[in-house]
């Protein structure tokens, strides 16, 4: 049996996940599930990079230690991962012990062979990237990065002999044309090999960064963050003696977006080299996302979560719009008018009309029984051809992780069937009793066509093949997914039993609709309820209160269960806030309170007052305070 490691770079904690740390992860889980598709064993790791100034700082900012904030946001990257739908076999962090046990013996290791030195060294830095810059890398002798000016700083550290291993790598990346994909990223860093390069520095003194793994063999230094986090995905297989490990490592590709190619294809493959570990098979590199044609920063305000957008459009709408838009290596532009043309036009109107229409003609016409094509049928209106033109195209394409390609790939088929009921009118066939066979037949070939379709997007929208597939009266196995070659065979969808009328597979986003608020022209919507007195208002006990923790409540994506502090008393709501906040969003926050509803039970649990809140279209958007009241105290 084959087998594929896939990893995804491990995520710093010094902020929440974002769309470009969606992308990543989603295009990394797609490829495993084609890989699994394939019939591989596949192991696939993501994880959070929790070390470092940059984590100092931002839970500085915060007014706690950098383990409390790191075991935060960790789990904010965690947490995200089921609502993508990713599916990833082990999450690391790199203040598991585990992992600190392997970063100490590989830098042993190279330290007892003699790579790693000992020196007074005076150089630029850039704190934002915690590295030391050369000139030429600088842009008008500022940080490519971070725009900021890097400081000369001096001191004595430990170096990494790096140039020791230029040549080597330098001919092991011309030898392996797959190293480092697409190609204009393997030509990027052979070029920037040109010059000379330098040693690493890989150490920080204790006197300014004290949050890191100390050095095996000085207790005064901490190991440079970029030499910890790389050795998590050696650490995360069980290296150097577990099962996994010589099972999965030779088969490693790693998914980057192109701002960390040098420590991936420079300072990694060098410290393995050194440390006398195979080197990994290479890298699959993509570009950035921008957002509304900037680069993502807070300051400009166009950094993207990614749940708000699954919130919004499903996440496999979202899933899809990522993997189609993007071309894998290049940059690309989210913006709310591309991903909802993406999805009317592709998903609800290709996709989505084809899968309708389809049902809705074999309901109408054979009151949902399938017939199958008739003993007669003709040749020419077979659709196996175009379907496994598409499966062949698909499958090239993925192996090459363009999925942008792939799934065009697919969408030809679709095209082709839209095209073919044009061609074949199914509506004047079932109206010539003659040609009830060729109805048959041509409704047959499109449904099986439909299974294609249904089979060939499960590694990008699993939800939605799962939909077809049942809808089309089969049985997923039990993975829950078809292998590649067990779509191949033509003619799979049973005979005589019954498809129920289609439901709605991707619904319209009306553009109109997503406003956030309402136009001011317009009167209020919905209509105000009849006029009450304040005697009737006066009944009703509103109260400042202030949210202490939440969960979700399993098995709804509406509901939290919510601790508020009313000041003398904590009370337990259940909100149906679920779909616009996640728990984290609204703890510490304070919020009016119906104090004297009369407790209910929602999903089980007990429900003492609510919370309030704007309803805008379908987001909600928690009331509170222009200030801080003590919880408890009543609202006027
Ligand atoms: O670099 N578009 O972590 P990081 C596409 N901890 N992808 C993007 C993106 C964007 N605009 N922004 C970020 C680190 N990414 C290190 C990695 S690995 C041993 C250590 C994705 O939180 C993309 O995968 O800055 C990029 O390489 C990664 O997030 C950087 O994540």
């Amino acid at each position: 049996m084959t087998c594929q490691y896939y990893t995804t770079p491990i995520y710093y904690v010094n902020a929440k996940p974002h769309l470009g740390h969606a992308y990543t992860s989603i295009a990394a889980d797609v490829a495993t599930r084609f890989k699994k598709m394939e019939g591989a064993d596949t192991f696939f790791l993501t994880g959070t990079d929790e070390h470092g100034d940059k984590i100092v700082q931002a839970a500085e900012k915060e007014n706690t230690t950098p383990k409390a904030y790191a075991d935060k946001i960790s789990k904010l990257f965690q947490d995200v991962l089921p609502l993508l739908n990713i599916e990833n076999n082990h999450f690391i962090r790199t203040t598991d012990p585990g992992h600190i046990e392997v970063v100490k013996s590989v830098l042993a290791t190279i330290y007892d062979k003699g790579d790693i030195y000992f020196s007074s060294y005076e150089g630029i830095y850039c704190f934002g990237c915690e590295r030391f810059y050369q000139e030429r890398e600088l842009v008008d002798g500022k940080c490519p990065d971070h725009g900021t000016v890097p400081e000369t700083i001096k001191e004595s550290n430990y170096f990494f002999k790096m140039s020791k291993y230029q040549d080597w790598l330098i001919e092991h990346i011309e030898t392996h044309p797959d190293f480092i994909r697409p190609e204009q990223y393997r030509k990027e860093l052979l070029s920037f090999l040109k010059e000379p390069l330098e040693d690493l520095c890989i150490s920080r003194p204790k006197t300014r960064l004290t949050w890191g793994i100390t050095l095996p063999f000085d207790e005064d230094y901490v190991t440079y963050v970029w030499f910890d986090a790389l050795v998590n995905y050696i650490t995360a297989l069980g290296y150097p003696d577990g099962d996994r490990f010589k099972k999965f490592w030779p088969t490693t590709r790693h998914f980057v977006a192109k701002d960390i190619i040098k420590p991936h294809g420079i300072y990694w493959p060098i410290m393995l080299k050194a440390a006398g570990i195979d080197i990994y098979n290479g890298l699959n590199v993509h570009g950035f996302w921008n957002v509304q044609g900037s680069k993502m920063s807070k300051s400009i305000g166009n950094v993207t979560d990614p749940v708000e957008v699954t919130g919004r459009f499903g996440v496999d709408a979202f899933r899809y719009f990522l993997m189609r838009e993007m071309v894998f290596g290049l940059d690309a532009n989210f913006t709310e008018d591309v991903i909802v043309a993406r999805i009317n036009s592709d998903l609800a109107n290709d996709l989505g009309n084809l899968f309708s229409r389809v049902l809705s003609m074999n309901y109408k016409y054979f009151k949902g029984s399938i017939q199958g094509p008739a003993a007669d049928s003709d040749k020419d209106l077979s659709l196996e051809p175009e379907a496994t033109a598409a499966l062949e195209a698909y499958t090239k394409a993925m192996a090459e992780c363009r999925f942008h390609k792939a799934l065009a790939s697919v969408w030809e088929l679709v095209s082709a069937m839209n095209k073919y009921i044009v061609a074949n009118e199914p509506w004047a066939l079932a109206k010539d009793p003659a040609r009830t066979g060729d109805l048959g037949t041509v409704l047959y070939e499109l449904l099986e066509g439909i299974r294609f379709v249904a089979g060939l997007i499960w590694p990008v929208m699993p939800e939605t093949s799962g939909k077809i597939i049942a809808a089309l009266g089969l049985e997923l196995p039990e993975k829950g997914f078809f292998n590649l070659d067990a779509i191949r065979p033509w003619g799979q969808i049973p005979r005589g039993i019954s498809l129920a009328k289609p439901q709605i597979l991707f619904p319209r986003v009306d553009v109109e609709k997503k406003a956030v608020e309402p136009p001011a022209a317009k009167p209020l919507k919905p209509a105000l309820k009849e006029e009450i007195t304040i005697d009737d208002f006066s009944k009703i006990d509103l109260r400042a209160g202030k949210i202490l923790s939440a969960e979700r409540i399993e098995k709804s994506d509406k509901l939290l269960k919510l601790q508020v502090n009313l000041g003398t008393q904590t009370r337990q709501i259940v909100a149906g806030i679920g779909k616009s906040y996640t728990p984290e969003d609204v703890v510490g926050k304070e919020v009016i309170v119906v104090a004297n509803l009369k407790p209910v039970k929602l999903m089980g649990e007990l429900s003492e007052g609510m919370v309030l809140a704007a309803s805008v279209k379908k987001n909600l958007v928690l009331s509170g305070f222009n200030g801080s009241p003590k919880p408890g105290c009543p609202i006027k």
